[in-house]
């Protein structure tokens, strides 16, 4: 189960050391003269400089061969995987120093409030993809710390597709659209992508994890986040201890509707930028907890997985997370180009204190994050792009290349020397030197995949097992649609087979649907991974039995269910509503904390039976019900009359109805209800009919918390 806080809010959240460090490039127009790139007064930026009033453009007008030479070259190249994001500042609490385990300072001293930057992202979309895709998200954390910079580069899923680097391209590649036609964006239902997942048994957790409802976010708000490898944690004495990472939103872990999903895409692909930069805009700020698991260096091997393998996780019921710290989402970008397109994240980049491990997807990732940013950035100098200047002084004898920002002064740019005094100095180990951990490696150089790293199914196992009903039926759900566009049958049914290994009625449920019968096993060894001259008998996945089937913290089922927070409440008002019936239930939203919007069939105000003026704040026109989290319609003689014989207001309740979400409906107003397909369900869970609207308020909020009624699908009742 998802715990409570354990530390009090934070009021006076500070990012000021990066603030000020962002501040002497920043450029406020405010009352300026406009300006050529070169200072010089523009008199007229309307027309350009002509041979007569009608005649041709003359080469001489430098002002306009700027303009245009300048917006020619707006586009950089996009990320070639996690180009789809959106990023925030923030600021990271630390509870209680862990000298025992770490020597960085920011995780010592809880007096330093530590800027943040924080870049979330969809991974195989195009930068103007939509953000609802089935998809991993990327939850990227750039600590701006007293040592420099720290950057967890994460998803908001444990584990990976591949446990070597060197499968990476093949992998996106295989999920990017179709090289042929560049078909389809943003989606991995295709067959390049389930052809290479079919050939690659490791990626058999991660496929269960994307599969499921963890890959439709309601919100970045609300996903966890994970470091995914195995890090090392070194303390002052050089003590090495293992550590995962990971990022608990307190406002629990929670998803959409894959049919709600699709709809959000075609209604607002901007929905989780936009959710994210409202929340912070009202000040509702996102929260997560920081947290480690951590194994002692000793008991390396007393697992069943290896730890260096990134297709597994630690289980929290066999390592808890301690949660030693607090994220928090306080300020939007000035500039969506400057920070969030150039923010250039890298895993190697650690203080001391952090170190990493010989994982290898980690190690492949040590080399790819500088050298993208060298092409994505246009050169070597990407650092002194302000977003991503650490807030301590950078002095070292690198110098020149495109772009350079600094103005190095002194002769020297080598070390050793005497014209310089010597300087920069290196910094000792007890001053805050980075040292790499000592660790002792003593073996042959070999090109092959550890035999530890052969089991590839019992986590799957583990987390199909650990999921709720209607988690699983989702996860069925996505399969048979992501299948059912292959269109090549021998990749399904290579898949289906593979499904036999996580559990055999996934696999039946899914071969059902794409008229596939199950494979008694595997239809032929599974020969990946394997080298040239290799035995393919030497590469088949070992079983483990786990002694472990269940664990909790792996589905979402069990997530934080107590609040409304930031929760979007759609009423559905005409003129004529009832005055109480609409403003109590509202301000009792509000008073726990939702934000909530009136929508009329038209914009401007709508009148109470009152007479009192209620602005609209969106109609049916421009608002969908898949942009909230639940509904609620208010009495009143003439506004029931309207909503009930209006055809968008009927499709908003059963929408809402259909992806299983809280409905609250005043008594008087039965005939909406009536003018529904769910009339007939109406006593279901999460459906309030209450004339009483104190209590129809408190019985609303509380289903509002479940977030969604799954049971609503069962017998397929609704497609959700
Ligand atoms: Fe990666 C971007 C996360 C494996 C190579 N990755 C990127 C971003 C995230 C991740 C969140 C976006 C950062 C941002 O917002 O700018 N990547 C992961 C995780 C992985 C992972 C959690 C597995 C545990 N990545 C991975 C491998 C490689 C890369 C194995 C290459 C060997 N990733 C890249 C990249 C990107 C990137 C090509 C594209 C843009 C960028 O780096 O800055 O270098």
């Amino acid at each position: 189960m998802a715990k409570k806080p354990i530390a009090p809010k934070t009021t006076a959240l500070n990012n000021s050391a990066k603030i000020e460090n962002l501040k002497p490039h920043t450029a406020d127009a405010t009352n300026q003269k406009m300006t050529t790139d070169h200072g010089v007064g523009i008199n007229d930026d309307q027309n350009s400089l002509k041979a007569g009033d009608r005649g041709a453009t003359l080469l001489e007008d430098f002002i306009l061969r700027e303009k245009i030479t300048h917006f020619d070259h707006e586009r950089i190249p996009e990320r070639v995987v996690h180009a789809r994001g959106s990023g925030a500042h923030g600021v990271f609490k630390l509870y209680k120093p862990i000298p025992e385990l770490t020597k960085a300072q920011f995780l010592n001293d809880t007096e330093i409030e530590t800027p943040v930057f924080v870049r979330f992202s969809t991974v195989a979309g195009s930068r103007g993809s939509t953000d609802l895709a089935r998809d991993v998200r990327g939850f990227a954390v750039k600590f701006y710390t007293q040592e420099g910079n720290f950057d967890l580069v994460g998803n908001n899923m444990p584990v990976f597709f591949i446990q070597d680097a060197m499968k990476f391209p093949d992998l996106v590649h295989a999920v990017k659209p179709e090289p042929d036609n560049e078909m389809p964006q943003a989606a991995s239902a295709h067959d390049t992508f389930w052809d290479f997942i079919s050939l690659m048994p490791e990626s058999t957790h991660m496929i269960m994890w994307a599969m499921s409802d963890r890959a439709l976010p309601r919100s970045y708000r609300m996903m966890e986040g994970f470091g995914v490898h195995t890090f090392r944690f070194i303390n002052d004495k050089g003590e090495s201890n293992f550590v995962k990472f990971h990022w608990k939103p307190l406002l629990g872990v929670h998803s959409v509707a894959w049919d709600e999903a699709q709809n959000i895409s075609g209604k607002d692909p901007d929905f989780h930028r936009r959710d994210l930069w409202e929340a912070i805009q009202s000040g509702n700020f996102p929260e997560w907890e920081f947290g480690v698991q951590i194994v002692a260096a000793a008991d390396e091997h007393k697992f069943d997985f290896d730890l260096l393998d990134p297709t597994k996780l630690i289980p929290e019921e066999l390592v808890p997370v301690q949660r030693i710290g607090k994220l928090t989402l306080n300020r939007n970008t000035d500039n969506f180009f400057a920070e969030t397109e150039q923010v250039a994240f890298h895993v190697g980049h650690v203080v001391p204190g952090i170190d990493f491990t010989n994982d290898p997807l980690m190690q492949g990732r040590l080399f790819s994050y500088t050298d993208t940013q060298l092409i994505r950035l246009g050169g070597p100098n990407f650092h002194e792009i302000p977003i991503n200047r650490p807030v301590v002084p950078v002095h070292n004898n690198q110098r020149d290349g495109f772009m350079r920002q600094t103005i190095n002064v002194g002769k020297a740019s080598y070390n050793p020397n005497t014209t310089g005094n010597n300087d920069p100095a290196q910094v000792k180990a007890a001053d805050g030197g980075f040292v790499s951990h000592n660790e002792r490696i003593d073996a042959r150089k070999i090109r092959a995949r550890s035999k530890s790293f052969f089991d590839h199914f019992s986590q799957a196992r583990l987390f199909y097992n650990s999921q709720s009903e209607a988690e699983k039926n989702h996860i069925v759900d996505a399969l048979r649609f992501e299948l059912g566009k292959v269109k090549t049958i021998a990749i399904r049914e290579k898949m289906i087979g593979r499904l036999t290994q996580v559990d055999n009625g996934l696999a039946s449920k899914v071969a059902a649907a794409l008229g596939l019968a199950v494979p008694k096993q595997e239809l032929e060894p599974i020969n990946h991974s394997i080298p040239a001259d290799g035995n393919p008998a030497d590469y088949q996945p070992i079983e483990v039995d786990s002694k472990l089937k269940v664990s909790e913290a792996l589905s979402m089922a069990n997530t934080i269910k107590d609040n409304i927070k930031t929760r979007k409440i759609a009423i559905l008002a005409a003129d004529g509503v009832n005055d109480k019936s609409v403003n109590d239930v509202k301000k009792a939203l509000m008073a726990a904390g939702a934000t909530v919007e009136i929508i009329a069939p038209k914009l401007g105000n709508i009148l109470t039976d009152k007479n009192a003026a209620i602005a609209a704040d969106e109609s049916l026109l421009t608002v969908a019900s898949v942009f909230y989290d639940a509904v609620y319609v208010p009495g009143g003689k003439k506004s029931v009359a309207t909503i009930a014989t209006e055809p968008d207001a009927i499709h908003f309740l059963n929408e809402a109805f259909k992806h299983c979400k809280a409905i609250a409906i005043d008594a008087d107003a039965q005939a909406v209800v009536d003018a529904t397909y769910f009339a007939a369900a109406a006593k279901e869970d999460g459906i309030i009919i209450e004339g009483d609207v104190k209590k129809l308020g408190d019985q609303f909020i509380k289903a509002i918390a479940q977030h969604r009624f799954w049971d609503r699908e069962k017998a397929r009742k609704v497609p959700a």
